[in-house]
Parts: structure tokens; sequence; C-alpha cells
């Protein structure tokens, strides 16, 4: 099995990646990154020499690079991350969205499509990796289910709702094997520190404030990476072909009562008097259109392929604190001009 994933130098694409390679040594894994500014090969330290792994700069965007290297390497499977992830990012610049979330969506089901006609082929499965928010917002009561509407709101969920709708019409129209799972908001390692959780870490960590954007009030449905990652493996060996299937931990959380929590973790690990951090959180202007609450139904999952989260929300917070605080290096680079330097120089040996 030659398997393609894309967006694999991202945060949730290198734990799927690593599971992948670390799990099955028989499969070869090509992970296909633009390496943008969230894309790191840092967080692929420990595989990158691994026999079956092998890492390919490319953009999803670029139709002709795309083509060729599905012609080249007659792949069986695409697991497909690669996206703009950033809500606050497709306010400001929305067309860098439909870029590479729609675009480079369809570039990819176009040679998977033409790969999968081919009679010498056997290309097995377009796995496409999406997102809640798909699903708009909700109210104080209520859950996503796979039945649920779609209805977007933010630049960033349009264009992951338009990639999956392309993702459903390939499968519909062409007969293209393909499959979409639907997760809620991700935490733990490697993760991007202009996301909520890890931006708090670092402010915490530099004494900085805490921008809550609002009154805190909005609500997120918390899961650890890596089981995000495990129910991927799973989805991708055991799901029908055509299926959708949603992830997530029933874990909702408000925004200020997360902060609170890692206010207090922190307090603990950073030795300071109980209370200390939460001085730090400041309410700031809201974010434009703010989904109110996220909450999803993963009973599909649960049920017929029997994956389940595996981490409480307090023991996933905490290690995942300490893995920043283990991470220094990590942290300080992505966070300063040494690593623009180090892909120069990653590049140059390769
Ligand atoms: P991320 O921003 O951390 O990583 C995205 C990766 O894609 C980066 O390595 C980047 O370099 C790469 N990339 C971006 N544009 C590219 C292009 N044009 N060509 C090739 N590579 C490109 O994102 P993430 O948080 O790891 O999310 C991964 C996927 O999971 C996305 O599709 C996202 O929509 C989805 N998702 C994320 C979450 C979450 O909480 N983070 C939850 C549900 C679903
Ligand atoms: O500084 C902040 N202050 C704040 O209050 C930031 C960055 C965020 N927030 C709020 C906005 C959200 O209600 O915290 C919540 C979480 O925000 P983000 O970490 O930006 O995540 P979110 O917008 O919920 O989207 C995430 O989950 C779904 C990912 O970034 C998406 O890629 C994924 O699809």
């Amino acid at each position: 099995m030659k398997i393609l994933i894309t967006g694999g130098a991202g945060f949730i694409g290198s734990h799927v990646v690593r599971l992948f390679v670390n799990k099955y040594p028989n499969y070869t894994i090509h992970n296909l990154d633009k390496l943008t500014y969230a894309g790191n090969l840092a967080n692929l330290k420990d595989i990158e020499k691994k026999p079956n792994y092998k890492f390919i700069k490319g953009d999803i965007v670029d139709a002709a690079f795309i083509n060729a290297l599905f012609e080249k390497e007659n792949y069986n499977a695409v697991i497909h991350l690669a996206a703009e992830s950033h809500v606050d990012r497709s306010i400001t610049n929305p067309l860098e969205f439909v870029m590479t979330n729609v675009i480079g969506t369809v570039n990819l089901l176009n040679a998977a499509k033409t790969l999968y006609q081919l009679s010498t082929s056997n290309f097995k499965l377009f796995y496409h990796v999406s997102t809640d928010e798909v699903y708009g917002a909700l109210g104080e009561t209520g859950i996503f289910t796979e039945e649920t509407a779609y209805d977007p709101h933010s630049p960033y969920s349009a264009s992951k709702a338009g990639s999956d709708h392309f993702v459903r019409a390939y499968h519909d129209t062409y007969g293209l094997p393909a499959l979409i799972s639907n997760c809620s908001n991700n935490y733990g390692p490697n993760h991007f520190p202009e996301k909520l959780i890890p931006l708090c870490i670092n402010n915490i960590k530099n004494n900085k404030p805490l921008p809550i954007y609002g009154k805190g009030e909005n609500v997120r449905d918390w899961l650890f990476v890596e089981d995000h990652a495990r129910a991927i493996d799973v989805i991708f060996h055991n799901a029908k072909v055509g299926s959708t299937y949603n992830i997530g931990g029933h874990n909702e959380w408000t925004n200020i009562n997360v902060i609170r929590l890692l206010c207090k973790i922190m307090d603990k690990k950073l030795n300071r008097a109980e209370g200390t951090n939460e001085k730090l959180i400041t309410f700031v202007k809201d974010r434009a259109g703010h989904d109110l609450r996220y909450a999803i139904d993963s009973s599909k999952l649960q049920n017929e392929l029997g994956w389940k989260p595996s981490l409480q929300f307090e023991e996933g917070l905490e290690k995942t604190v300490d893995w920043y605080l283990a991470n220094e290096a990590w942290l300080n680079d992505v966070t300063s001009g040494n690593y623009a330097k180090y892909y120069e120089e990653q590049y140059a040996k390769r």
C-alpha cells in the first residue's frame, strides 16, 4: 500500500504520518506538504529516517505538479489534510483559503480520478479530513450528527464545506472511492501557537496577556490530537466507501473555562502561587461571525467502528502543557525567525 498524506508537516498531519509510519512498516508513506508557516519538518524528526517514509515538498494548488506526482507514484490511497486552517486568517485573507482548501482539493480529486480510471491502477480510497465547523453554529442545545445540514459561517468553514461537497460530487459523479470525516477542535503537541490553547500556553509561560474573544462564552468540543489520528486510522481501514463519520470526544468547554483550567495547571507547573496566571486573562474584541457553540455526536464511529477517545480533557491538557514546557526550542523556533532558516537548511540537504 502506497499512501499519499497531504499536510503531514502540520499539527494533525504530523500525528497521522507518525502513526501510519510506525504502525504499518509495510506501507510506504509519502508526506506532501508546501511547508507554509504552519508546516514544520521538526514535527517529524523522530521518523524522518524511517525506510517507509518520504517527504515531498509541493503545493496542492499546482495542478501540473500534482498530476505528474500521481502519474509517477501510482498511489493506492490519499489521506488529505493539507489546508489553511486558522479561522482568523481566513477573515483577513479568504482567497488563500479558497485556493488551498477548494482548488487544492479539486486538483487532488482530479489526479486521483485519472489514476482510478486507469486499468493499471489499484487506487482504493480518497480520504478527506474535514471539520465540524462546516455544520455552522449551535445554540445552547443540540449536537451535530452526520445528517446535520451544512451551514458554514467563516471563510475557513465555507472553504472546507466547499471541499467536502467536491469530494462527495467526485464519488457520486465519477465513482471515485472517497470518504470524509468531520472532527471537532483538536489540541495537543505541535499545535501552532496562533490557536487558542498553544497561544495561551506560550503567553502564560512568558507572562503575557491571554486574549479571550468577547466574554469567553463560546463553546468548543475538544479532542486530543492522537485520538483524532487513531480515529483516522480506524476509519481509513474499516469504513465503507462513500460514508461520513463525525469524530469528537463529547467534551464541551467554554473558552473561559478552558483557559482557567490551563492557568491552574500552569500555576503548578511553573511554581507560581495559585491564581497568578488567571490575572493574565484579558477580554478583547470578539471574532467577526464567531460561532457560539460546536458539539459533535461521534456515536456512529463509536458504535460501528469501536473507536473511543482515550484521554480525559484535564489529563490531555496537562500532557500538552508538559510537552510545550519540555519543547521550548520548538516553541521558540516557531515564534522566531530561526524557523525559516531551519527550512532553508533542510531543503539544501535534500
Ligand atoms: P495546520 O495548519 O497545522 O497544518 C496544515 C498543513 O498543510 C501544514 O503543514 C501546511 O504546510 C500544509 N499546507 C497548507 N497549504 C498547502 C498547500 N497549498 N499545499 C500543500 N500543503 C499545504 O492544520 P491542522 O490543524 O493540522 O489541520 C489539518 C486538517 O484537519 C485540515 O484540513 C483542517 O481543516 C482539519 N481539521 C483541523 C482541526 C483542528 O482542530 N486543528 C479540527 C478538525 C479538522
Ligand atoms: O486568541 C484567541 N482568543 C480566543 O478567545 C483565539 C486564537 C481564539 N479564541 C477563541 C475562538 C474560538 O471560540 O477560542 C476558540 C478556539 O479558537 P481557535 O483555536 O482559533 O479554533 P477554532 O476557531 O475553534 O477552529 C479550530 O477548530 C476547528 C481549528 O483552528 C480549525 O482548523 C478546526 O477546523
